[in-house]
């Protein structure tokens, strides 16, 4: 486990991110900014002053070209989820549960500040006593994990969809993602070699199974419904002390979605112990034990909303929300690493092969992950009836 301050690169005083810090807290009230965390999209950091601790961020605007979408749907989360909290408070069977506020600039009625080189800040409350997990190690986070995404579920799922901006089109949506890589494939200048070829055959021999989700919204079978988007085991906080899931953090993707995106990103995370930067391949594998406590968690907390057809899809969210971040890395690798932050030229390719060998990690052993599902589901209802 590691704690936030471990992960802190070396301070910058760089006069504009104080000026930046200061647009929120006041001026003369900066204690420290320091880098935070290893998102792939924003730029993120930790900054102390006024008494507290808060967490910095520039929106990539090349991602969230509606910034100011983003943080109204930011508010309708507060609006909707600290009145609930509030009421759950007086319930001493819940646990500690807290959610990011916005920390509006110190002056204004923006809940941004602007810079005059376009960038676009904001400002949160940091989660005091957390830590994140960028790799699981045992079935207790893995549990913990789930189950703050159920709680997560539980509290946004009465939120009206039409009241959340979508401040991503298409996110999530495999059969998007696949046109968007045929198209950089015509145009790609990126040398070929084993690995790309590797990635082609991967994806063409999986094209079909893109649309599995699609289909069965449209079919009816899944429904619409407000997400989080991006609930990698890293974005759940765990209580130092008791290691239990207190918030779920970097909320700029909760918007209107299919539950199963979410669910399928945090198995695919949670259970490859590997984690995501994994140089090894041999290495990566998609663990059913830290699944089976992944769901046990997410069950013990979401099961209450679930439909049939919800856990009959639970398995191919899983198989194609990892194929999804593989063809995603692999395409931002054919169009130069516009996207995500990469280290070095081939970094999102290394990602994508990470990805593709989860999938077939998970293809292997899809009956097993099917049968689970349903034993889960069948003992976390006999439990509630
Ligand atoms: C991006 O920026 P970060 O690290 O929170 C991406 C997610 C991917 C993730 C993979 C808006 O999230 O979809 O799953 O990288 N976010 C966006 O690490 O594209
Ligand atoms: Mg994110």
């Amino acid at each position: 486990m590691t704690a936030p301050a471990d992960t802190f690169s070396e301070s910058s005083e760089d006069a504009r991110l104080v000026a930046v810090a200061e647009a929120f807290l006041g001026s003369g009230a900066v204690q420290k900014i320091c880098s935070l965390g290893n998102g792939n999209v924003n730029d993120t950091y930790l900054l102390n002053g006024g008494n507290g601790a808060y967490v910095l961020q520039r929106l990539n605007t090349a991602v969230f070209a509606n910034p100011e979408q983003v943080m109204r749907n930011l508010q309708v989360l507060g609006d909707h989820v600290q009145p609930k909290l509030a009421r759950e408070s007086g319930d001493t069977s819940r646990g500690r549960w807290e959610l990011p506020k916005v920390i509006a600039p110190h002056s204004g009625d923006l809940l941004w500040h602007c810079c005059p080189d376009g960038g676009f800040w904001r400002c949160t409350s940091f989660i005091q006593n957390a830590c994140s997990i960028d790799r699981i190690e045992h079935q207790d986070q893995a549990r913990q994990v789930g189950a703050g995404l159920g709680r997560f579920h539980r509290l946004i799922h009465d939120i009206p969809c039409d009241q959340l901006s979508d401040t991503l089109e298409g996110f999530h949506v495999t059969p998007r993602y696949l046109t968007l890589y045929h198209r950089a494939l015509v145009r790609s200048q990126a040398s070929r070699c084993a690995s790309t070829d590797h990635c082609m055959a991967f994806i063409r021999d999986r094209e079909q199974f893109c649309t599995v989700l699609e289909q069965a919204r449209h079919r009816g079978e899944l429904t619409i419904r407000p997400i989080h988007g991006d609930p990698k085991c890293n974005n759940v906080m765990l209580d130092q002390s008791s290691g239990e899931a207190i918030a779920l953090i970097d909320l700029d993707t909760v918007k209107p979605g299919l539950i199963h995106y979410d669910i399928g990103d945090a198995l695919r995370s949670c259970c490859n112990p590997a984690g995501e930067e994994c140089e090894e391949l041999d290495q990566v594998v998609f663990s059913m034990d830290l699944a089976q406590a992944m769901l046990q968690g997410y069950l013990s907390e979401a099961q209450s909303f679930l439909s049939p057809w919800d856990l009959h899809y639970i398995p191919a969210s899983a198989r194609l929300i990892s194929f999804e971040l593989g063809l995603r890395f692999f395409t931002d690798h054919l169009n130069g690493n516009v996207y995500f932050k990469a280290n070095h030229p081939t970094h999102n390719l290394e990602r994508a092969l990470v990805q593709f060998r989860l999938t077939e990690s998970i293809e292997g052993q899809f009956q097993q992950l099917e049968h689970l599902v349903n034993e889960l589901a069948s003992a976390a209802s006999g439990a509630s009836c």
